[in-house]
């Protein structure tokens, strides 16, 4: 009997892969308003000297792990000049930057739930004891405060650790060459473990928040993937889910979640479904595993069939009040263009799909559509005398816009290479938001054979993330405002993203020979 999909995705979920890590020292979090977002982080200490330290209530430390990590907590606690007679309460908040355990989560009024939020009051009955705290935490800084004892006995931390959890497995990453530069060799490094950490029992989006599994990062996090550990299985799983777990029109949902058991969301974005096409296309490059193509590919149909019933009688992507298009995290932007290049760009994988697998029938149909859709884009969305692709009734020129429609390489490759030019120069106000739509920024410089540019881009936006101090790369980054959120503050924002991943993609596949 064939397994189901969701079955034969259960099947590769992967063992994790634990380490323990130790904190590194002791640091306090001042206000500074030259570090990145007005925090910096001073050593008071060295870890050794919480050995020989006794707290008691209203006592606080902040540890330092030394790098970000995804795992859980066990410490030891011993009571101190005296028996505990009482519990020990203690709050933790952990932070995966320093604004987490500088900043009062209760003072937090964005618009997604504060229980994202990593803090904790536990009670602990039993001293002296070691305890592993139950839930899992993605930080770099622990900070405990001590809420009791106040009395008779005080407590001390003999042992602290946090044992990490991935099924990224490290020694699959090849080393990169020796004559690589240093910023691209540190880029790389904050890449790969900002994947790694996003590498658990599927590929999250992000490991503090929305720890799930979304298509639009998978599709990103499996490029990476292919170039650096290498596990198709992972992406495998993910597919099974993806497509097992279709909304009742058959689309591909925008996201799932596997716990207690795989469960589909009811979030529909029409360019993240129609990514189901070109992940699948890219696993079929990556891995040739032409058997598990085979068993999704009529999905991939489907996918297509139902994205093209959204075309209005000019073969455009109806634009109105009915669905929506992810494309970036920007208020403003109309994304009616960069669906309709996506859709573009979707159809010509699903056709290399289909000529690989001889389906002659359906690449014939697929060629004809993007013909239609094509021709349409040039037709009714390509502004001549701006030299721009608009989009929606206010005819909006966005950088999105024309970044996808380079992707879909709609124009022949002269006038695509100097749309993306004309766009440098005059820098329409509606820029890239986050670090997804700066991958696709990238990745369409280097399609009109811009490779410069492109790394210039990629030193400006990475490079500038880490040079503000990023362990691994941010959901959100803007260098003009970089306390930017899309949820209405920045305690909330995921600091290790899969989508922000994909620098030791470009690194790997386009870069490592100067
Ligand atoms: C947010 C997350 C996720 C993304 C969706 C569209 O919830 O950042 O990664 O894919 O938005």
């Amino acid at each position: 009997m064939s397994l189901s999909f969701v079955e034969m995705a259960e099947s590769l979920k992967p063992d994790l892969i634990e380490k323990k890590v130790y904190p590194t020292r002791l640091v306090e979090a001042e206000a500074d308003s030259e570090a990145f977002q007005g925090w910096a982080v001073r050593e008071t200490g060295s870890i050794a000297t919480l050995r020989d330290r006794a707290f008691t209530k209203g006592d606080s430390i902040i540890l330092d792990f030394g790098d970000h990590h995804v795992g859980r907590l066990t410490l030891s606690l011993e009571s101190v000049d005296a028996r505990a007679d009482s519990p020990v309460r203690l709050k933790f908040i952990f932070g995966e930057m320093p604004c987490e355990i500088a900043e009062d989560f209760d003072e937090y009024n964005g618009w997604l739930d504060r229980s994202w939020l990593q803090d904790e009051i536990v009670n602990f009955d039993v001293l002296p004891g070691t305890y592993t705290l139950p839930r899992r935490y993605t930080f770099r800084y622990l900070k405990i405060e001590v809420l009791s004892p106040a009395r008779k006995f005080k407590v001390a931390f003999p042992d602290i650790y946090v044992t990490t959890e991935t099924s990224a497995d490290v020694t699959q990453v090849p080393p990169l060459p020796d004559d690589m530069p240093e910023d691209l060799r540190e880029m790389d490094r904050i890449a790969v473990k900002t994947l790694q950490d996003c590498m658990q029992t599927v590929f999250e989006d992000g490991p503090k928040r929305d720890r799930r599994l979304w298509i639009g990062d998978l599709r990103l996090q499996a490029l990476a993937n292919y170039y650096t550990f290498n596990n198709h299985d992972l992406v495998k799983r993910c597919l099974y889910l993806f497509a097992g777990l279709r909304l009742d029109g058959g689309q591909v949902g925008a996201c799932v979640y596997e716990k207690p058991e795989p469960a589909r969301d009811d979030i529909y974005l029409y360019d993240y479904s129609l990514f189901f096409v070109s992940t699948l296309y890219d696993y079929d490059l990556a891995s040739e595993d032409r058997e598990t193509v085979n068993e999704l590919w009529p999905i991939v149909m489907e996918q297509i069939e139902l994205s093209l019933l959204r075309l209005d009688e000019q073969g455009i992507v109806k634009d109105d009040a009915s669905w929506y298009c992810f494309t970036d995290w920007h208020e403003k932007l109309n994304k009616q263009a960069s669906a309709q290049a996506i859709l573009i760009y979707c159809l010509k994988r699903g056709l290399a799909l289909a000529e690989r697998l001889e389906l002659q029938a359906e690449a014939a149909a697929i060629r004809n559509h993007i013909e239609l859709a094509s021709e349409a884009a040039l037709t009714h969305l390509w502004d001549e005398r701006q030299g721009f692709f608009v989009s929606g009734e206010d005819r909006q020129i966005s950088w999105a816009s024309q970044v996808w429609m380079a992707l879909a390489e709609v124009l022949d490759p002269q006038a695509n290479a100097a749309l993306l030019e004309r766009l440098f120069e005059v820098n329409p106000d509606i820029r890239p938001m986050t670090p997804y739509m700066y991958h696709h920024l990238i990745e369409a410089l280097i399609t009109v054979g811009n490779k410069d540019k492109a790394l210039e881009q990629m030193k400006a936006y990475w490079g500038q993330m880490a040079r503000d101090g990023a362990d691994t790369f941010w959901e959100v980054y803007n260098p003009e405002d970089k306390k930017n959120s899309p949820y209405g503050s920045n305690l909330i924002n995921s600091y290790c993203h899969a989508w922000s991943c994909t620098p030791t993609y470009f690194i790997r596949k386009y870069f490592l020979q100067p």
